[in-house]
C-alpha cells in the first residue's frame, strides 16, 4: 500500500465505524483502491467530507470551543471553477455565520490538492475578515505584508486603525484576485462600550463579529484541502486580551489605563492588569448589547471541560495543547490550567501551510 492508500483505509474505517455503517465502509474502500489506481487519488463523498472536516475540529488541540464539534455547518464547494464563485462562496459563508448575531460554526470546503501538489484555490487573507496594517503604524501590525500585497494589486485603505482588507484569492496558475467584501452584507462590527464608564467609548475601539481563519489546510484521509475556511464565534479574552492589548497589536492598555484614571507610573500597582480586566469586560458587554455570540474565559473552560468528559465516556483520548487552550486572562481561575494534556496530532485535522510531512 502507497501512502495515501494508507492514509484512506484509516480513516475510511474509522468514519464508517464511528457513523456504525460497517458494510459501506467495506464498499467505499474497494471503490478508493480503485479510484486512486486509476487517478492517483480519490474524493470524499460529502458524509466523509461532513465526518471529516467535524472530526478535524475535534481534534484541534489549540480549541477551546470544541463542545460543539458535531454542530459544524459544512457548505461543500468543492465545484468551485473561478474566482467569482470562490468569493461568492467566501460571501456566503460569512452571511450563513452571521445568522443576525447568533453566529453559527460552519466550513466551506473548495477543490482539493491534485496530484501536482498545487491548490486550485487559496486563500492568502489569514481570516476572511481582518483589519489592514500600515507601516505608519495605523491598523493591525499582523496585517503588515497582506496590506503590502493587497496594495501591489491595487488596493487602496481609507488609512483608518479599522479597514477590512479585501480578499485576495489565489489559483494554480499563480494569479491573484482581489474582491472587497460588501460592508453591510458581509462584515459585521461591534463598537465598544464600557458598562459603567462612559468615556471607555472615546478610545474608538471596535472589532469584527466572526473570526473565519482562512489560511491553515484541511487533511482528511491523505487529502489537503489547501482552502477550508472555518469559524466558530470568539472567545473575549482573544479580542480583549490579545489584539486589542499585545504591544505588537493594538497595544490599547496604557490608553485604557487612563480612562479609568489610574497610575501608570507604578507597575506595582497592576495598572495594566485593572485595564484588560476593563477592556475584557468592555469587549464581552458590548458583544452581550448587541445579540452576537461570544464566550468569556470562563464558560469556554467549563465547556472544554464538558467537552473532555463526552469524550472520555464515547472510548476517545482528548489531545490538547496546554499552552493555547489556558486563556490569557487569570489562566490559573480555569481548571485548564490544573490539568495536564497529551498534545499528540491526530488527523483528520487542520494545519498550518507549508508544514514538513510526516
Ligand atoms: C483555536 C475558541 C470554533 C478550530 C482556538 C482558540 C480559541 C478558540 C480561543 C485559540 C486562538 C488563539 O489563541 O489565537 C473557539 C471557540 C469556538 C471555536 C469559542 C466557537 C464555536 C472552532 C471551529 C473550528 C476551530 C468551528 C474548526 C472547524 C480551531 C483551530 C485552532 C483554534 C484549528 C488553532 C488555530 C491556530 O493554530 O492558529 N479556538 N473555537 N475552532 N480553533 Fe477554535
Ligand atoms: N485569535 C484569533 C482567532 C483564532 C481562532 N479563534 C476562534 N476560532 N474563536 C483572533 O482573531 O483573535 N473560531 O473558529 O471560532
Amino acid at each position: 500500500m502507497n501512502q495515501l492508500e494508507m492514509k484512506a483505509a484509516s480513516f475510511i474505517k474509522q468514519c464508517y465505524e464511528e457513523l456504525e455503517d460497517y458494510e459501506k465502509g467495506q464498499r467505499r474502500m474497494k471503490e478508493i483502491y480503485t479510484e486512486i489506481a486509476v487517478s492517483g487519488t480519490y474524493e470524499h463523498t460529502y458524509e466523509e467530507l461532513a465526518y471529516g472536516v467535524r472530526t478535524a475540529w475535534r481534534n484541534s488541540n489549540k480549541c477551546v470551543g470544541r463542545l460543539f464539534w458535531e454542530s459544524l455547518h459544512v457548505f461543500d464547494a468543492r465545484e468551485t471553477k473561478t474566482f467569482e464563485e470562490m468569493a461568492d462562496a467566501a460571501r456566503r459563508h460569512l452571511q450563513f455565520a452571521w445568522n443576525k448575531g447568533k453566529i453559527r460554526p460552519a466550513v466551506t470546503i473548495f477543490p482539493q490538492r491534485n496530484a501536482e501538489e498545487e491548490d486550485p484555490f487559496r486563500f492568502l487573507n489569514h481570516q476572511l475578515v481582518r483589519y489592514a496594517g500600515y507601516e505608519s503604524g495605523v491598523g493591525d501590525p499582523a496585517s503588515l505584508e497582506l496590506t503590502k500585497t493587497a496594495e501591489t494589486l491595487g488596493w487602496k485603505g481609507e488609512g483608518t486603525d479599522f479597514d477590512v482588507l479585501p480578499l485576495m484569492l489565489k489559483n494554480n496558475r499563480g494569479e491573484v484576485s482581489l474582491f472587497e467584501l460588501d460592508k453591510n452584507e458581509d462584515v459585521q462590527e461591534i463598537v465598544f462600550t464600557h458598562p459603567e464608564v462612559e468615556a471607555f467609548s472615546s478610545l474608538g475601539l471596535k472589532w469584527y463579529a466572526i473570526p473565519v481563519i482562512s489560511d491553515m489546510e484541511l487533511e482528511i484521509g491523505g487529502i489537503i484541502y489547501g482552502a477550508a475556511p472555518f469559524n466558530g464565534w470568539y472567545m473575549g479574552t482573544e479580542i480583549g486580551a490579545r489584539n486589542l492589548a499585545d504591544p505588537f497589536r493594538y497595544n490599547k492598555l496604557k490608553e485604557t489605563a487612563e480612562v479609568f484614571g489610574l497610575d501608570t507610573q507604578k507597575a506595582a500597582g497592576l495598572w495594566k492588569d485593572r485595564a484588560l480586566v476593563e477592556l475584557n469586560r468592555a469587549v464581552l458587554h458590548s458583544f452581550s448589547e448587541a445579540e452576537v455570540s461570544i464566550v468569556d474565559h470562563h464558560t469556554a473552560a467549563e465547556q472544554f471541560r464538558i467537552f473532555c468528559e463526552r469524550e472520555k465516556r464515547s472510548g476517545r483520548e482528548v489531545t490538547g495543547e496546554w499552552t493555547w487552550l489556558i486563556p490569557p486572562l487569570s489562566p490559573a481561575s480555569v481548571s485548564i490550567f490544573h490539568n495536564e494534556y497529551d498534545n499528540t496530532v491526530k488527523t483528520p485535522n487542520f494545519f498550518y501551510r507549508n508544514r514538513k510531512t510526516g
